[in-house]
């Protein structure tokens, strides 16, 4: 892709609206302006200047739009070019006739995320930054929003770049130790090297372990209701969305396919999936519904496991709670429902855990009458982030390429760790290497280190005029 020629697009969403945005970046910016306005004032324009204009077209200046427009001259302005904004009125058809006109004015139609893209070689962002950019536009939640805007803001590379600082900081030390090898304290200096990579390991490590809630924050929380037929299931269900999606009825086996829903519970984007009740099917419909269940079961980031807390407990519930219990990596919340009647099971009944000390989070509720959610809402965003606080971290990764630039770090540094101990009979030469190998995966975050391919991928999930 050419990144030196001038780009045009339409910035804001399809569809009719108050106003649309074009934007126009590059080198020919400011030629595309004067051929395309007409100011209402005389004297040109300004940059940084909002005008009021007409918008022509280039070959034989018929008015298109009525328009507000500035233009940013480079390099202060997002793409760090020249950059024409114009606020036309907000219908697809005006849109398409005016950036029509700024093509046929010297500009090309703008690639997925180019504009941001440009910011980033220009050294307006790094790519940590230009990575929020998208997260804030997709995000779901506040929460998400609040994580993506602290990105954008330089709170990631900020940590980054103190973690490559530090590194940079060992290696030198470690090199200036290989020059004079010869001479004493060589030993206390070893294990302050030591002590030093390890600081550093477990920052990566809890850096990388940001990963899962910043990844839940931007893409959501798959939790699958399950439970025997008549738990109350649809009920909670409707209870967390504040609507009636799903049919509730006393007969058991009502829910038969599953159903699926977005909400926000406790400031976490959840996909809920209320499914059909857990038994022996009677029919091939039922049968097929539990064979979903499964299904979700398997995708799902974590299992809500519901039952009725006032009737016994049977085998069967024992026996189902076990094999849902013992799916291996799978956050499990243990509900009892209809608190509002007399309870005749606690988790106890459910049989002994396989693991006393790993058993789930338990929580009581009324889904009919709303007893209880609050506590369940807390629970629910405990299980998403997998911690007991829910307390939220300083700077979050959100991207599977950003823990694996982390994760490889983190392997060099453990090399380099095993060489510093004297163990592994590593020169310093080779520890050195490894503490590089380690700054340019860091790197890879801020896009000091990244390839092509890799900003290819980065900038193609963006929309178009971002
Ligand atoms: N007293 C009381 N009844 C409840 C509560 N939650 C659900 N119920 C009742 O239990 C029955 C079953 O509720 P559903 O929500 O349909 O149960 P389900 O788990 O979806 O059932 P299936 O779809 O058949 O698997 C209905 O009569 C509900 O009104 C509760 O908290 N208290
Ligand atoms: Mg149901």
């Amino acid at each position: 892709m050419n990144f030196s020629d001038t780009i045009a697009a339409i910035a804001t969403p399809y569809g009719a609206g108050g106003i649309g945005v074009i934007r126009i970046s590059g080198p020919e910016a400011r030629n595309i302006a004067l051929r395309i306005l007409t100011p209402l004032s005389q004297n040109g324009f300004r940059s940084h200047h909002l005008y009021h204009g007409t918008v022509i077209s280039p070959e034989n200046h018929q008015a298109l739009d009525d328009v507000l427009f500035t233009f940013f001259e480079g390099p202060h302005s997002f793409t760090g070019e020249d950059t024409l904004e114009i606020n036309c009125h907000g219908g697809p058809l005006i849109l398409e006739t005016v950036l029509e006109a700024a093509l046929r004015a010297g500009a090309r139609p703008a690639e997925n995320g180019e504009f941001t893209r440009r910011a980033y070689l220009n050294n307006r962002l790094d790519l940590a930054q230009a990575e929020a950019v998208n997260d804030l536009i997709t995000a779901r939640t506040r929460q998400g929003a609040v994580f993506a805007l602290e990105r954008l803001e330089g709170g990631l590379s900020r940590k980054i770049n103190e973690l490559s600082g530090d590194l940079l900081d060992l290696l030198a030390r470690i090199e200036v130790s290989i020059d004079f090898s010869a001479e004493d304290g060589v030993e206390e200096e070893a294990a302050d090297h030591l002590s030093e990579i390890n600081r550093i390991i477990n920052t990566v490590d809890s850096l990388a372990a940001t990963y899962r809630q910043g990844k839940i924050e931007r893409t959501g929380f798959r939790l699958v209701i399950a439970g025997r037929p008549n738990a109350g299931k649809s009920s909670l269900l409707n209870r967390l969305l504040g609507e009636k999606r799903a049919i509730v009825a006393s007969q058991p086996g009502t829910t038969r396919d599953f159903i699926e829903e977005a909400t926000d519970i406790g400031g976490i984007p959840v996909r809920l999936t209320d499914t059909a009740g857990l038994r022996p099917p009677t029919d091939e419909i039922e049968k097929e519904g539990i064979d979903f269940l499964w299904e979700k079961l398997d995708q799902a980031d974590g299992v809500l496991y519901l039952v009725d807390g006032s009737r016994k407990a049977t085998a069967e519930d024992i026996d189902l709670f076990g094999r849902i219990y013992t799916i291996p990596d799978k956050p499990l919340l243990l509900v009892l429902n209809k608190s509002d009647l007399p309870a005749l099971m606690d988790e106890k009944s459910l049989g002994p855990a396989p693991d006393a000390g790993a058993f789930p989070p338990v929580v009581r509720i009324s889904a009919k009458y709303g007893d209880g959610i609050e506590n369940l809402a807390v629970a629910i965003r405990r299980l998403a982030l997998n911690s007991n606080s829910g307390d939220t971290p300083s700077a979050v990764i959100a991207h599977a390429h950003q823990r694996a630039s982390l994760e490889k770090a983190k392997e060099s540094l453990q090399r380099a760790r095993e060489g510093l101990s004297g163990d592994a009979g590593m020169p310093p030469e080779i520890v050195a290497l490894e503490i590089r190998e380690a700054l340019d995966s860091i790197g890879e975050i801020t896009g000091k280190t990244s390839n092509e391919e890799i900003l290819d991928h980065i900038f193609s999930r963006f929309c178009i005029g971002k």
